[in-house]
């Protein structure tokens, strides 16, 4: 095997003190020469560079000079050139390959996209460029000459020459061979100027196919937002002359942070009212936010190796929330960033996959861009946050980017920042770096009565279970945020953050006059499993008067919870729910936001979740059925109401994707999602047609599919928007994600054979793939023909493109918690995959964690 291990980390014996890069572009036979000034570090060390066999070596020179033969060593992976051929001093090493990017479906490295020659490096794509230490650690400056006949020829940092068939790139700011970037195109730019607080004159570009520019203008206002705002919020300033961002049709993630020259998938790009959904806006805002932010945390300060990837990313997911936060309603952001950690990273964290943000070993660094490292590394600074406030946090990212600005930085060192600009120890702290799993928290409620009122005592109990290779979990350091609420609805005590370092550990809370009911983990301050004893009055109580939005939020999501795990288990309720809801929908005074949020009921893959928590085994049907019949119970019981709230939250004038028309948007369509279960779809009949936005049509398809009469809405989609990518992508998910379970698997079969099911294309596959994996009791079918399909599709993209076929994989990572039925089907499934000739490291080494 392959694999890496965090302890084995060495610098590299070489200094890297600058490279030049020369392309000649052509499709199928591009040259690369590569100039590196190196010196050694270590005497009698050997010169590996990184560099597999799509490198064809045409030229190798050492101050000019060929080496002898016999001292130079190629494998699968990797140029050796022996010490003995290599100066004592600094020397000059001058390398020539050709590569075939029209021959490159993995889309790592060089490609071709639509004509457009661009890249993807990290992690460790730069090495089927050419041979290079192709390592985070290795920092240094670049020049680049790109020759090519197309007219937008772009890399990093500043331009130095533009002229037919050329352009010279230098950027001054040394960096890792992952932010290297180049495109080469028939592009246009919407363009735009931003101005530092300290004076530079950036020139800000959104790079798009001509016709595409119109879709363009929000991906540039968003920039300029991030920009404004990292300054104001962090003090970090842009640091070159220009920033360029490019859309790319084929893209295996969703964009990439390249040094001045940040690539995009398409889909994080364009976007315009007729074609994009609320959702699309405000996801494009938070990406344009994240590569932006990545230039501080993660470009000018790296990654030592890529054990340490959450130091970058979770820093920059947790500072893309807060611009989110800031620009939008940050109790909706907190309600919805817990709900995607809920659905992905604690899925992760209860199955096979399970690992903690800092891995320390694994075969292909591309399965480790997960949640874990990315959502579940953001909660951890949250956490640090909390536990230092908010000077203390300040002035530990002020120390953070003074001491390690131009380094590529580990976790240790992140921790150090926050104990010498605090004072704490994070020994114990640290633990939520390294250890895997997701806490269970066991809440007590002890009420001692005296004279005049009486005491409290919170009791908690921390454990987590064990998760592959970790059987044993010492306790962590957990922030629980709790607030008590009198018996009038009125708070007594406001928020206080209780530290929790030991396995049980009780807090008191004297002099108070009557029992309080107790909201506990507010703002969601710790990413555990909360367990109480509490009745469904008590959770309707807080759902009315908790002022802390997330636990308000929270106790109607556990009144729905724990109805529909026990509908699903052939137990009667629901009814106090659905009076609860009731209440809170007829509050005109509520914020339309927080009430589509309490509309929208649990899915089903939650309800799934939950159950498995419980420790029962989830069967999909009747989760399926119970959802389905909890939603018409609460359409029939109110009506009216919502009839009204969908009749109301129309949004006047001009479509504008600002939090406040999103909310009522939201608002109306979780009204209409009700009601179509019982106006037999009429009403979204009619909003389809009229709607001129492309959130209520989405919403008003899903509701015809629903109740079986999409397809003539399905047709009108098509023939307006045939030759849109992005909405067709949207019409291949939403067919078998909402078709009724037992049709899924034959809706994406039939699906799979159109013409434009253009499989190689990430999103068009992840649209497909991801749509059926999003149907849960589809894709768990008791036959198995959901993990068939799924794994055939998988086995085939594997020979084009690992890195989707090994992400996508991830669609059976619950397989243990189902019936033996499922589990045996899957298991089948998975060691197929496993057993096929030529399986790719990345896609083996995820079926063999799910396997074992
Ligand atoms: N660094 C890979 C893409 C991202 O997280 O921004
Ligand atoms: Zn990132």
């Amino acid at each position: 095997s392959n694999k890496q291990f965090l302890a084995d980390y060495r610098p590299w014996p070489f200094e890297l003190r600058q490279t030049a890069l020369e392309f000649d572009l052509a499709p199928s036979a591009t040259r690369v020469t590569a100039v590196l000034d190196l010196a050694p570090r270590e005497t009698a060390a050997d010169l590996v560079l990184d560099g597999g066999k799509g490198l064809q070596l045409l030229r190798l020179a050492i101050d000019g000079a060929a080496p002898d033969p016999a001292h130079v060593r190629r494998d699968e992976e990797t140029l050796t050139i022996a010490a003995a051929a290599l100066p004592q001093a600094a020397f000059r090493l001058e390398t020539e390959v050709e590569i075939d990017p029209s021959a490159n479906t993995a889309f790592e490295g060089l490609y071709l996209s639509g004509g457009m020659f661009c890249t993807q490096c990290e992690a460790e794509g730069f090495r089927h460029i050419t041979f290079y230490p192709d390592r985070p650690d290795v920092m240094t400056t670049f020049r680049v000459a790109i020759r090519s006949e197309l007219p937008v020829l772009l890399s990093n940092g500043n331009p130095v020459r533009q002229q037919p068939g050329l352009a010279e790139w230098h950027d001054p700011w040394p960096k890792p061979s992952y932010l290297f970037a180049l495109v080469a195109g028939d592009l246009v730019a919407i363009s735009d100027r931003f101005t530092t607080r300290s004076g530079r004159e950036v020139a800000l570009n959104v790079w798009v196919r001509p016709g595409d520019q119109d879709r363009a203008g929000f991906a540039l206002e968003s920039l300029v937002k991030s920009m404004r705002w990292d300054e104001d919020v962090y003090g970090r300033e842009y640091d070159l002359d220009v920033f360029n961002i490019v859309a790319v049709d084929d893209f295996n993630m969703g964009a990439m942070e390249n040094k001045g020259l940040n690539i995009f998938n398409s889909k994080l790009v364009l976007a315009s009212p007729e074609t994009a959904t609320d959702a699309d806006y405000e996801r494009i805002e938070s990406v344009i936010a994240h590569e932006y932010f990545h230039n501080w945390t993660g470009n000018r300060i790296t990654c030592r190796d890529w054990f340490q990837l959450c130091l970058k990313e979770g820093l920059t997911v947790f500072r893309d929330q807060q611009f989110t936060s800031d620009m939008r309603s940050a109790a909706v952001k907190r309600i919805s960033d817990v709900q995607a950690l809920r659905a992905r990273q604690f899925r992760e964290d209860q199955g096979p996959l399970a690992h903690p943000p800092r891995p320390d070993q694994y075969e292909e660094i591309n399965n480790f861009y997960t949640a874990t490292v990315y959502e579940k590394g953001a909660e951890v600074i949250g956490m640090l946050k909390t536990l230092v406030g908010d000077e203390g946090y300040r002035a530990a990212l002020d120390l953070y980017f003074d001491r390690h600005d131009g380094d590529a930085a580990t976790i240790e060192d992140w921790l150090k920042v926050f104990e010498d600009a605090t004072g704490r120890d994070l020994a114990q702290f640290k633990r939520w770096y390294t250890d895997a799993g997701t806490p269970r928290l066991t809440m007590r409620e002890d009420w001692v009565e005296e004279a005049e009122g009486g005491t409290l005592v919170l009791d908690f109990a921390q454990e987590t279970p064990p998760t592959p290779g970790q059987p044993v979990k010492p306790p962590r350091v957990i922030p629980i945020a709790v607030g008590l609420i009198g018996p009038n609805g009125d708070e007594i005590a406001p928020t206080r953050v209780l530290e929790m370092t030991d396995a049980r550990q009780g807090f008191r809370f004297e002099g108070l006059g009557a029992r309080p009911v107790v909201s506990a983990l507010r703002g969601f301050s710790a990413p555990v499993m909360l367990e109480r004893v509490i009745d469904d009055a008590t959770r309707a109580f807080l759902l009315a008067h908790d002022t802390d939005p997330f636990a308000r939020w929270e106790a109607g999501r556990d009144l729905a919870l724990s109805a529909l795990t026990g509908l699903a288990q052939g137990q009667a309720g629901g009814d106090g729910y659905v009076e609860a809801i009731g209440r809170l929908i007829a509050d005109e005074g509520a914020d339309p936001a927080f009430r589509a949020l309490c509309l929208n009921l649990p899915g089903e893959e939650e309800i799934a979740t939950r159950l498995a928590a419980q420790g029962v085994t989830p069967d999909p049907d009747a989760i399926h059925a119970a959802r389905g019949d909890l939603a018409r119970r609460l359409a029939e019981a109110h009506e009216a109401l919502l009839a009204g709230i969908y009749d109301r939250m129309v949004v006047p004038g001009d479509y504008s994707p600002d939090a406040a028309a999103a909310a009522r948007r939201a608002l109306r369509i979780a009204a209409l999602g009700l009601l179509s279960r019982i106006d037999g779809g009429d009403r979204a009949e009619v909003l389809f047609g009229t709607a001129g936005n492309m959130t209520e049509r989405m919403a008003a398809l899903t509701c015809l599919i629903r109740r079986g009469r999409g397809q003539t809405a399905l047709r009108i989609l098509e023939e307006q928007f045939g030759d849109n990518r992005l909405v067709m992508d949207k019409w291949f998910t939403i067919q078998p994600m909402v078709a009724p379970p037992a049709d899924a698997v034959e809706i994406a079969r039939r699906l799979a054979k159109r013409p434009d099911f253009e499989w190689q294309n990430p999103n068009r596959f992840r649209a497909l793939l991801g749509g059926l994996a999003g149907n849960h009791a589809g894709f768990h079918r008791a036959d198995g023909a959901g993990y068939d399909f799924t794994a055939d599709w998988l086995m085939r993209m594997d020979g084009a493109n690992p890195q989707i076929a090994a992400r996508m994989s991830t669609a059976f990572e619950t397989w243990p918690r189902y019936d033996a039925g499922r589990r045996e089907k899957a298991l089948a499934a998975l060691r197929r995959m496993a057993a096929m000739e030529g399986i790719s490291r990345n896609l083996r080494e995820m079926v063999s964690r799910m396997i074992a």
